[in-house]
């Protein structure tokens, strides 16, 4: 009898301490690493030719590399939604944002950050944001709620939409930075406001100047004009030059604070977004200008990040995930030779369009996931999304998402692990048009719409023809297979139209 006691207790003990290592596994600190217009082709692990990118390629080397993953959207704002809440933009008609629009996210719903809160993270989010912010009766100068602390972030310092729209001042939880009392802020997408002189009425102010016909000729702030009015908030304002050293610092903090509890860290670069207006130590590190050099600093701000979860003992038990929120644009509306100098690197890697566009350019970016204690180096040409990242995560930490929750969001835990290369069956992109992705295959919804855009120079992918294309074979999308394939263009709108009619597509959903 005395043996068996003995027998019991030292395998209850042993189940113990097996079920408290496995609990710091299970619960491991979770990294999202996001950049800006990072194109397919611009890191070195793709072939990037013009810039070199060591820090991102030594993940990528260490880490899982995904091949076919994707946004949910050829730009920011949607993107962002679907990350963080696990549902297809399109669904809540989320295009790009002015930056003084209330929050697109609403509070109670299931979000990333809430799903690593309920299972007792800290979570935060540092860098670029571009919901918005607040109800309608925003008043910068207030509280500004409800944001990222109310839909599941403990800690939160942001760029409120992009670099190049106003309010050029970082929100650190519910206040601006830095922000006088006496000097209050206006905004305004509609006339100008205050005395502080525009790129329109004032070019001669410029240190970088804004293609005409084009955006950015409103409120010059830090010598570039902005898209929309401000006044005010002079000792708050930015200075872009500081955003590598401000936001990574911040990040550093945050990690470092953290380090003995779970944490969540979402960390959105403002790079290489426009104005591209690197800190003065990484000019002249690419050969390609202000838009290599961004890509340099960003690769610089990622290593700085990685070194400091390896100093603090932190790598066996932090998985990171490094991605980018649309495909690459050269000139996005200033002067900053991005197209002169672009030379023989293509930032759309071997695909057709770039930011805005259906083609795949748009939405296929690089990705890599990075657990050296878990996930096993390699590649995967798994077919996942970044909507996936809220049902993902709550698998991972188990957290139960609500019957309403995440409504597109699958279960891509497996496959970020590299257990499985069976990624999801169906996959839905979307710019200005709709297009499904089933295995190698690509069906474009029709829609009228000119075929280039001009501003950027980037193909669309518009056409009033329905299109089909094989990846494998083409992966730049230059034989329409549609007239050759009926059935399987019929089938695959089929399908398409459902998702867009069930007004949700993850299995569980409503249940
Ligand atoms: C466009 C801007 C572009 C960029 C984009 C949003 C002009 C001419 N173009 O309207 O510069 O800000 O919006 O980019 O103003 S995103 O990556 O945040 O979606
Ligand atoms: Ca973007």
């Amino acid at each position: 009898m005395k043996e068996y006691v003995i027998v019991f207790v030292v395998f209850f003990l042993s189940v113990l301490t097996l079920q408290a290592g496995q609990g710091s596994l299970s619960k491991p600190n979770v990294v999202i690493i996001y950049a800006d217009d990072l194109g397919y082709g611009d890191v070195g692990y793709n072939g990037a030719i013009g810039v070199k990118t060591p820090n991102i390629d030594r993940l990528a080397a260490e880490g899982l590399v995904f091949t076919d993953a994707h946004t949910s959207d050829a730009t920011c704002s949607p993107s962002r939604f679907a990350l963080l809440t696990g549902q297809y933009a399109f669904r809540q008609h989320i295009q790009v944002l002015p930056g003084n629009v209330p929050l697109k996210i609403k509070p109670g719903s299931a979000t990333l950050a809430s799903v690593f809160k309920d299972a007792g993270y800290v979570t935060a989010v540092i860098g670029k944001w571009h919901l918005g912010l607040g109800d309608d009766k925003l008043n910068w100068n207030g509280p500004i709620k409800p944001g990222p602390l109310e839909i599941g972030f403990d800690y939160s310092f942001l760029i409120p939409a992009t670099a190049d729209r106003v309010p050029c001042v970082f929100v650190e939880n519910h206040h601006v930075a830095g922000l006088n009392a006496e000097d209050p802020i206006e905004v305004s997408y509609r006339q100008k406001v205050g005395n502080d002189p525009t790129g329109r009425d004032h070019p001669e102010l410029l240190r970088m100047k804004a293609y005409p016909g084009q955006g950015h000729n409103n409120t010059i702030v830090n010598g570039v004009g902005r898209i929309g009015y401000m006044s005010g908030g002079h000792t708050a304002r930015w200075v872009d030059e500081l955003f590598p050293d401000i936001l990574t610092s911040k990040a550093v903090a945050f990690i470092t604070a953290n380090k003995d509890k779970p944490f969540f860290l979402y960390f959105a670069f403002s790079d290489i977004h426009v104005p591209r207006l690197p800190n003065p130590r990484f000019l002249g590190k690419s050969t390609m200008g202000n838009r290599g050099d961004a890509i340099a600093q960003m690769d610089w701000c990622t290593g700085r990040i990685i070194q400091t979860l390896r100093d603090l003992g932190l790598t066996k038990n932090t998985l990171v995930i490094f991605s980018s929120d649309n495909g690459p644009v050269l000139n996005d509306g200033y002067e900053d030779r991005a197209v002169e100098l672009v030379g023989k690197h293509k930032p759309w890697g071997p695909f057709s369009g770039g930011k805005y566009s259906i083609l795949e350019a748009g939405t296929r970016v690089p990705f890599i996931a990075w657990w050296p204690s878990r996930i096993k180096p390699g590649t995967s040409d798994a077919l996942i999304s970044q909507v996936d990242m809220v049902a993902s995560f709550s698998a991972l930490t188990g957290t139960k998402l609500g019957p309403e929750d995440a409504s597109d969001s699958r279960n891509m835990l497996p496959v970020l692990l590299g257990h499985t290369r069976k990624g999801r069956d169906n996959l839905v992109e979307m710019a200005l048009t709709w297009a499904l992705r089933m295995d190698d295959w690509k069906y474009i919804e029709p829609r009228q719409g000119p075929e280039l855009f001009k501003e950027v120079n980037i193909k669309t992918g518009l056409s009033m023809q329905p299109q089909l294309y094989n990846l494998k074979e083409d992966p730049a999308e230059q034989h329409n297979l549609a007239e050759k394939f009926p059935g399987k263009v019929e089938k695959m709108k089929r399908i398409l139209e459902k998702i867009k009619k069930d007004g949700y597509s993850r299995p569980g959903y409503g249940k």
